[in-house]
């Protein structure tokens, strides 16, 4: 971990922020923006976000009465159950790996940063849905904050609990990563994320299904291949019971 002068990289944060809110990317104008961006990978990657399609927004009187949890619903670590007693004071988000400028950041941090609220569906495999309204800043926000490198190719999400004895984690690639509906959410409904839910973040990727929408989050890890974490698979249902990695919905 460098270390970092943080409140210009905060403002370096919300200055960026303030051209990747989710209007502003879909809008002519800031495609020009981002066309002009000297940062040449970040301009591939906004490239590819401005392909993909939007997944369904609903309304709020479309939400579920109750979330669910699933899969782990606690978390057993100490630490972590010390922070979720208290609000997580001290609990860092880190964005490292194959990043210029790695960075570790609080929950006020994080909620500082322009926010993007999405009401949508979520889908699990196992057979059910519900849709929440979340909250957080985008991905891409945090991803050039930290000035990705152009060789990363997938972003590794690791998470505070453990499923059948194994660390939960889960990947995706950086067309996903920088889709505009691809938040760091700290709120469900708003209210802060429940444990059950993820506290004290979550992902939302809103064109994948339920098992890449990692709780739990405390780092985010940009890297060229995944062969070499957990059994290769890119993630923790992928390596036990064989779900695919591309679970686009
Ligand atoms: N860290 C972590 N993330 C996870 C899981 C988990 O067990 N641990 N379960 C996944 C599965 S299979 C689903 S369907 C959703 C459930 O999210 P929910 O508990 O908010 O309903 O979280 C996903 N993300
Ligand atoms: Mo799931």
């Amino acid at each position: 971990m460098v270390d970092l002068p943080r409140r210009s990289l905060l403002a370096g944060i919300a200055a960026l922020g303030a051209t990747a809110c989710s209007k502003i990317n879909e809008s002519q104008t800031a495609h020009g923006l981002f066309e002009a961006a000297e940062d040449g990978h970040r301009t591939l990657h906004r490239a590819l976000a401005g392909k993909q399609g939007l997944a369904p927004e609903y309304t709020r009187a479309e939400r579920s009465p109750t979330f669910r949890g699933n899969g782990s619903v606690t978390v057993a670590d100490p630490f972590y159950q010390q922070q979720l007693a208290s609000g997580f004071p001290d609990w860092r988000l880190e964005v490292k790996g194959l990043v210029d400028l790695p960075l570790a950041l609080s929950l006020a941090e994080l909620k500082a940063l322009p926010q993007r609220t999405q009401i949508t569906r979520h889908d699990c495999v196992e057979g059910w849905s519900a849709i929440g309204e979340w909250q957080g800043p985008q991905l891409a926000v945090l991803l050039d904050a930290a000035k990705v490198r152009s060789e990363a190719k997938f972003i590794v999400f690791r998470c505070a609990d453990t499923l059948y004895g194994r660390d939960y984690y889960e990947s995706i690639d950086m067309v996903d990563a920088y889709h505009p509906q691809t938040i760091i959410a700290h709120s469900l409904n708003g209210e802060p994320l429940p444990e059950k839910n993820g506290a004290p973040l979550r992902m939302r990727i809103e064109r994948q299904l339920g098992y890449k929408q990692a709780k739990y989050v405390k780092a985010i890890e940009a890297v060229t291949s995944f062969a070499d974490i957990g059994k290769g698979g890119g993630g923790l249902w992928e390596d036990v019971a064989g779900y695919q990695w591309y679970a686009g919905i």
